[in-house]
C-alpha cells in the first residue's frame, strides 16, 4: 500500500527534488509502477469556450488584455460548437473535456448559464467534464456540480511568495480559497502550476509543498513548461530546461502518490524522448489536440504514435467511479 502523507516538510520535499537525478527517476517511476494502471495516460482536451480581454495581469498569459499578445477577443461559443468539439474529442481517445475562460471570475450572468448548459451537455457526451473559469464562490461551485461538472482547474502557478512578482490582480489566498469551494462542492480538483518563470527552486518546493499539505491531495498537478508569449512581460524567459520538468513531475509523483500528473503546457517544444522521460518519472496525464488554449500543441497523430512507441494507452473516461464523490469521501 502506498502511504498518502499531507504532512511533508519543505526540507523533505526539497532533498527529493535535490536528489540526484537518476535516483530520483527510479524513486518516482517505482512508485508509479505500484499503482495498477502505469501504463495508461489520461487524455484531455482543451476547448478556449471565451478567449482574450482578461482583467487580470498574469506576467505569462496571452490572454489578458493589459499586453499585446496578437490573441483576439472572441465572444463566447455556443453550446453547440463545444458538444461539437467534445465529441471530436471524444473520438480522439480524450476522457476529459477542459473548457477554458479568459476571466477573472465567475459572475452569476447569462454567460454564466450557458457555461452550466454546457457541462450538462458534454456530461451527456459520457466525458469527464472539467473547467477552469477563474475564481468561484461557494454557490458557484455548487452550481457547476450540480450540472455535473468533474473537475476544475485552478493552478497556484508559483509560490505563495513569488505569486506577486507574477500577478498583482489577485492573492494567493484568493486562489487558495475558490480551490476549498470546489473541495466543498465535491467536485474533482486539477491544480498545479508553472515552471520558467523565473521562480527560484525554494519557490518550486514551496508550491509543491502547499499543494501537497492540503487536506486532501489534488485529484490532477497539471505541470506546465512556461509558453514565453511575446508581449507578456515573460516573452525572454529562456525555455524550461527538461531536467527541471522531470524533476517537478518526479518529485509530485512521489509526495502525491495517487495523485495523476499532467504533462501540461510545453510539450510542443519536447521532443519525444523527453517526454518519454517524463512519463518514465510519473507523468500520467496529457493535453492533446493541435491546441492548448490559445497556443499550439502536439498533433493528435504524433501524439498517437508517442503511445505507440511507448507502449501507453489512453485511460478510458470515469475510472475512479462516477460521479466521482464515491472516490473523493473515500480518499
Ligand atoms: N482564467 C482562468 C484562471 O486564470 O484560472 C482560467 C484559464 S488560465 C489560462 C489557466 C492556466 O493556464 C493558468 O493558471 C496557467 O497556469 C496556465 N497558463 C496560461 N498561460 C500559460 C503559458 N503561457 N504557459 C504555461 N501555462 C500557462
Ligand atoms: C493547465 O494547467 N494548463 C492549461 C489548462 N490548465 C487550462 C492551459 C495552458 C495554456 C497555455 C497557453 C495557451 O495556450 O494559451
Ligand atoms: Fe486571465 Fe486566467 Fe490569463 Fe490570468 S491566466 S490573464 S486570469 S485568462
Amino acid at each position: 500500500m502506498i502511504e498518502i502523507r499531507h504532512d511533508w516538510t519543505k526540507e523533505e520535499i526539497s532533498e527529493i527534488y535535490n536528489s540526484p537525478l537518476l535516483d530520483l527517476i527510479y524513486r518516482a517511476a517505482s512508485i508509479h509502477r505500484e499503482n495498477a494502471d502505469y501504463g495508461e495516460v489520461q487524455i484531455s482536451s482543451l476547448i478556449s469556450i471565451k478567449t482574450g480581454g482578461c482583467s487580470e495581469d498574469c506576467a505569462y498569459c496571452p490572454q489578458s488584455a493589459r499586453y499585446n499578445t496578437g490573441v483576439d477577443v472572441h465572444a463566447m461559443l455556443s453550446v453547440a460548437q463545444v458538444t461539437d468539439a467534445a465529441r471530436k474529442a471524444k473520438e480522439g481517445g480524450a476522457s476529459r473535456l477542459c473548457m477554458g475562460a479568459a476571466w477573472r471570475e465567475v459572475r452569476d450572468n447569462r454567460d454564466f448559464d450557458k457555461v452550466i448548459d454546457m457541462v450538462k451537455a458534454v456530461n451527456e457526451l459520457d466525458m469527464e467534464v472539467c473547467c477552469t473559469l477563474g475564481m468561484l464562490n461557494e454557490q458557484q461551485a455548487q452550481r457547476l456540480a450540480d450540472a455535473g461538472l468533474y473537475a476544475y482547474n485552478h493552478n497556484l502557478d508559483t509560490s505563495e511568495d513569488d505569486y506577486k512578482r507574477i500577478i498583482t490582480t489577485r492573492t494567493y489566498e484568493d486562489r487558495l480559497r475558490t480551490i476549498e469551494n470546489v473541495r466543498k462542492a465535491k467536485i474533482s480538483v486539477c491544480s498545479g502550476g508553472i515552471i520558467g518563470l523565473g521562480e527560484t527552486e525554494e519557490d518550486r518546493v514551496s508550491m509543491l509543498h502547499t499543494l501537497a499539505t492540503m487536506p486532501r491531495h489534488p485529484e490532477s498537478v497539471p505541470v506546465n513548461a512556461l509558453v514565453a508569449i511575446k508581449g507578456t512581460p515573460l516573452e525572454d524567459q529562456k525555455r524550461v530546461s527538461i531536467w527541471d520538468m522531470v524533476r517537478m513531475i518526479a518529485t509530485a509523483r512521489i509526495i502525491m502518490p495517487k495523485s495523476v500528473v499532467r504533462l501540461s503546457a510545453g510539450r510542443n517544444e519536447m521532443s519525444v524522448t523527453e517526454q518519454a522521460l517524463c512519463f518514465m518519472a510519473g507523468a500520467n496525464s496529457i493535453f492533446a489536440g493541435d491546441k492548448l488554449l490559445t497556443t499550439p500543441n502536439p498533433e493528435y497523430n504524433e501524439d498517437m504514435q508517442m503511445f505507440e512507441l511507448l507502449g501507453l494507452k489512453p485511460r478510458e473516461a470515469f475510472k475512479s467511479g462516477r460521479p466521482q464523490r464515491q472516490a473523493l469521501q473515500d480518499a
